[in-house]
């Protein structure tokens, strides 16, 4: 049996729909691939994650996705950024999902008629016009608007990208420090378990075992129609989850006292890490950058006083509820790896911890969870597979502390697996075995990324 053939069958058999695009014929190149991937997730204004998974945009999702765009189309880039941050609220967020209108409503759950923002937003000044989640994703996004930026700064200019796009990232930032900053440390806290991004990680098991869930009779999950069972968060999570989301819009999308609120420590680096890029495009509109960056290395000192945990070698989430460190070891607590600014002993011991045997995969990539931990599970969603964005994200750590053989590698693997998997949501980090959606948008998107010029990645990242 040839390699798409094997590929086609297993898919088939893990009861995942066949994705014509990630399965060119042999030969095509990873960038063609890629490429294919992209065009048939575009929807005019952005791209899906999954055509038959993540039917709708997806807040962080599209800043990975324009992270990759920039190389093929920076127009096209410069719109999923554009298209995303039109549905922010006037308070400042954006919402994790922007809904499309074409969409049959039973596609994805939950629907634009769980959040209701136009209605239960309204006193938080969710739009009129578009429908959205009341919830967050990790701020990548001022991240991304650079790195398009500076993709074509001809056409950005032209365009007037970045003018347009500051104030709605200063106001996006603004937000979370000013309305998320729950446990008065400094840093932000998410108040439910897919703001954070990692789903249903080991990390949350605490946190969310005091959390009632809502009866499974009071909705029904859409995602299993397209991912098999094993490989997706069970039941009780998504009662849960239903419970805290449901919560949070009965109180008009108020934050504040809901049940749920942890400081996460990829969360916050990445909020740093776009603090940092949001002074780069301050200076390119002419305006000085040196207070943001200045306030990006307090968050940074936040982000070490409060998080880092010198006995296992990295940072930890923080249970504001329950009231201290979250003793499981999740890849969250290696992105911070991404930040310029980290002290030398902190970024050492990250590197470290990366090779050891906790995160130490087989196939090279960074596993979700820890290799050794209690809870972990090759296959389940953020409980032990790994995942291309926080590989993507651990590899730019490594190249910013000067870590050039462990990066490459990383690189290496992070193609390998990429191309052979279809370019699949997530992978057993050990076999490299393909799970959830093929043709998953950022998993494309990121490979070319990284089959770009390595070398042109310098400090703060200017060209990758
Ligand atoms: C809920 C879209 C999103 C990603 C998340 C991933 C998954 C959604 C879901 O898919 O979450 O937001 O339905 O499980 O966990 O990181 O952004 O790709």
């Amino acid at each position: 049996m040839d390699r798409t053939a094997q590929l086609t069958a297993r898919v088939t058999e893990r009861g995942i729909a066949y994705d014509p695009p990630t399965m060119a014929p042999p030969g095509t190149s990873l960038h063609v691939r890629a490429a294919r991937v992209l065009a048939a997730n575009w929807t005019g204004g952005s791209t899906v994650p999954s055509r038959n998974l993540y039917p709708h945009q997806w807040s962080w999702d599209s800043a990975f996705i324009a992270i990759g765009l920039r190389h093929l189309s920076p127009l096209r880039a410069q719109r999923e950024l554009e298209t995303l941050l039109a549905a922010q609220w006037a308070d400042g967020r954006v919402p994790h999902i922007v809904f499309s209108p074409s969409v049959p409503l039973d596609a994805y759950f939950p629907s634009p008629d769980f959040w209701r923002s136009s209605t239960a937003g309204r006193p938080a000044g969710a739009p009129r016009t578009v429908q959205t989640s009341g919830i967050v994703q990790p701020p990548v996004h001022a991240l991304a608007a650079w790195l398009v930026h500076r993709a074509d700064p001809v056409l950005s200019r032209a365009r007037g990208v970045l003018a347009r796009l500051y104030p709605r990232l200063a106001a996006w930032h603004r937000y979370l420090l000013h309305r998320r900053d729950l446990g008065g440390g400094g840093l932000v806290s998410v108040v439910h378990p897919w703001e954070q991004g990692m789903d249903n990680s080991p990390c949350w098991d605490g946190p969310l075992a005091r959390v009632t869930p809502a009866p499974a009779r009071s909705f029904r999950r859409a995602d299993l129609a397209h991912g098999a069972a094993g490989d997706r968060p069970t039941d009780l999570d998504y009662g849960r989850y239903v419970r805290l989301a449901a919560d949070y819009r009965d109180g008009g999308y108020a934050d504040g006292d809901g049940e749920f609120a942890v400081e996460d420590p990829s969360f916050n680096a990445l909020l740093i890490a776009s603090e940092h890029a949001l002074a780069r495009i301050a200076t390119e509109l002419g305006a000085p950058g040196t207070a943001r960056h200045a306030r990006a290395e307090r968050l940074t000192a936040a982000l070490v006083e409060r998080l880092w945990d010198d006995a296992s070698g990295m940072f930890l989430c923080r249970d504001l509820r329950g009231g201290g460190p979250v003793r499981e070891r999740s890849v969250s607590g290696l992105v911070p790896l991404l930040l310029p600014g980290l002290p030398h002993e902190v970024a050492g011991a990250l590197v470290d911890t990366l090779r050891g045997p906790h995160f130490a995969a087989r196939t090279g990539l960074v596993p979700s969870y820890d290799l050794r931990g209690p809870a972990y599970e090759p296959s389940r969603y953020w409980r032990g597979p790994a995942w291309f964005n926080t590989s993507w994200l651990v590899e730019r750590g490594l190249r910013a502390h000067g870590e050039r053989a462990a990066a490459d590698a990383l690189r290496a693997a992070f193609l390998r697996v990429a191309g052979e998997s279809g370019f699949a949501e997530y992978v057993d980090p050990d076999t490299g075995e393909a799970c959830g959606a093929p043709g998953f948008g950022w998993t494309a998107a990121l490979t070319l990324d990284l089959l770009h010029d390595v070398d042109g990645a310098g400090e703060g990242g200017e060209q990758r």
